[in-house]
């Protein structure tokens, strides 16, 4: 039997805290390998399994994946996560896509300075009341089904569930005028793979604070 997928990446959300609600919601369990430091970076560089000399990475199946979306394929697709067919990976790729753009904003704000992301966390409130979430209510109104995508869970879901948590952290009441978002986010929530990373304990990394930000800015070199 192949090992657990090990994941490479610093112990925090970043790019790689989709890969670990993915492997979660999927019910496979992974190992962590934390870059503490730009010598664990350059050390992984030196050993050649960082293809862009860039992590994320996972090895996974005997592979060693890089590049973010490459790897959320990856699992999606052996997980059966993405869909029936080409339409609906499509619909996936799209929505995943939406909440990817929605959730970077807020990856970001690590890097603004105090003034600078208050300002900036209006502002992704506003893009996601306004144009992220709109669409997402309008796909569960219009359909009437429980998952995004093919009456099916999928990595749609997943992705849309990792996001609001995420906006909800910034503004607790953001989806006060989505009720069907309300519906979806408990529904989600109560899948037994996706409850038990929601739990305390689990490999889901906190809120990203400012002495997080400054530890990625040392390691990275930014
Ligand atoms: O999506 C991906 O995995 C790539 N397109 C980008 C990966 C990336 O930028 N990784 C950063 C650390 S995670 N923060 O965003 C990285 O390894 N930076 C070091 C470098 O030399 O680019």
């Amino acid at each position: 039997m192949a090992g657990k997928p090990r994941l490479h990446y610093v112990n925090g959300r970043g790019r790689m805290e989709s890969i670990r609600w993915l492997l979660a919601a999927a019910g496979v369990e992974f190992e962590e390998e934390f870059v503490e430091t730009t010598e664990d970076l350059e050390k992984l560089r030196s050993d050649g399994v960082l293809l862009f000399q860039q992590v994320p990475m996972v090895e996974i199946d005997g592979m060693k994946i890089v590049q973010t979306r490459a790897i959320l394929n990856y699992i999606a697709e052996k997980h059966n996560l993405y869909g029936k067919d080409l339409k609906e990976r499509t619909l996936i790729n799209m929505y995943v896509e939406g909440t990817t753009d929605l959730m970077h904003m807020i990856i970001m704000l690590i890097f603004q300075t105090p003034e600078g992301k208050a300002k900036e966390i209006g502002h992704i409130i506003d893009k996601a009341t306004t144009r992220y979430f709109p669409v997402f209510e309008k796909v569960l109104k219009d359909h009437g089904q429980d998952f995004l995508v093919g009456n099916q869970f999928s990595w749609a879901d997943v992705h849309l569930l990792e996001a609001i948590l995420m906006t909800e952290e910034l503004r607790s009441d953001v989806l006060a005028k989505f009720p069907l978002l309300q519906a979806f986010k408990t529904r989600i929530s109560n899948i037994p793979t996706i409850k038990k990373f929601l739990q305390p304990g689990s490999q889901r990394k906190p809120p990203e604070d400012d002495e997080f930000g400054a530890k990625v800015k040392k390691i990275f070199n930014l």
